[in-house]
């Protein structure tokens, strides 16, 4: 059955793969999954043929037969749990990776967002000079914490899974910023996510996209 996501037809971070279609696509190339990309415009997001499809007029939709998803920890489940390659199959280390989804999109993402937010949406405002080191200060909070778990390990929790996915597609909206710098461990656990071939796969993908040049 095919399967198509939607995607920015051109991404505000000009192709930086931060955008949330990126995550959805790794996940895609993990399992080995052909997929279709349909392109919405910022207008064309918030009309009601793609409303039907996402209630917030936001990307990514995943269509697969008659099934409509949207949010990216729903459909890089609904993935993994149907295809081999993203979660463990003894049942306590599957639930542990999916433990590490929720943690990667309900405890680390947030302050993530509201300092992104803070630095782009927010510096014009007056009291902005002064929130920003609170941001900040919860998002190093949160690395901290997640570096002393990660420790030396290259994975959460043994073997790469959908956990990994979905933490460092997380993380890696921190690096334009430089914060992930201060965490050594962190960044390099980053960037072991980027240097596996699915994920190179997906980012080319989405850079062709966003600068019209085929990927290699
Ligand atoms: N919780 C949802 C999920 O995980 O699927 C969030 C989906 C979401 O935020 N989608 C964004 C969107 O459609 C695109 S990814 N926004 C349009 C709108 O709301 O009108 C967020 C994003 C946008 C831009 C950058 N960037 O330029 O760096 C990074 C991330």
């Amino acid at each position: 059955m095919t399967i198509t996501i939607t995607a920015f037809e051109r991404s505000p971070d000009g192709g930086k793969g931060l955008a949330r279609d990126t995550r959805v696509r790794w996940a895609l190339e993990e399992a080995g999954l052909p997929y279709e990309v349909r392109l919405v415009s910022f207008k064309a997001m918030k009309e009601s043929a793609h409303l039907a499809l996402h209630p917030f007029g936001q990307i990514p939709t995943y269509e697969e037969g008659g099934l409509v998803l949207f949010e990216t920890g729903s459909i890089v489940l609904h993935i993994a749990q149907h295809h081999a390659g993203l979660l463990p199959a003894e049942t306590q280390a599957r639930a542990r990776a999916i433990t590490w989804m929720f943690a990667a999109l309900n405890t680390v993402e947030p302050p993530i967002l509201e300092f992104a937010n803070a630095r782009l949406l927010e510096s014009d405002r007056p009291w902005s000079k002064e929130r920003l080191p609170l941001v900040v200060d919860r998002v190093r909070a949160r690395l901290k914490q997640l570096a002393a778990r990660l420790g030396d390990a290259g994975w959460l929790d043994g073997a790469f899974s959908a956990g990994d996915l979905m933490m460092v597609s997380v993380l890696l909206r921190l690096r334009p910023s430089g914060i992930l710098d201060e965490f050594p461990t962190l960044a390099a656990y980053v960037a072991r996510g980027e240097t596996r071939p699915a994920y190179r796969r997906a980012f080319a993908a989405q850079l062709a996209v966003n600068t019209g040049k085929a990927p290699d």
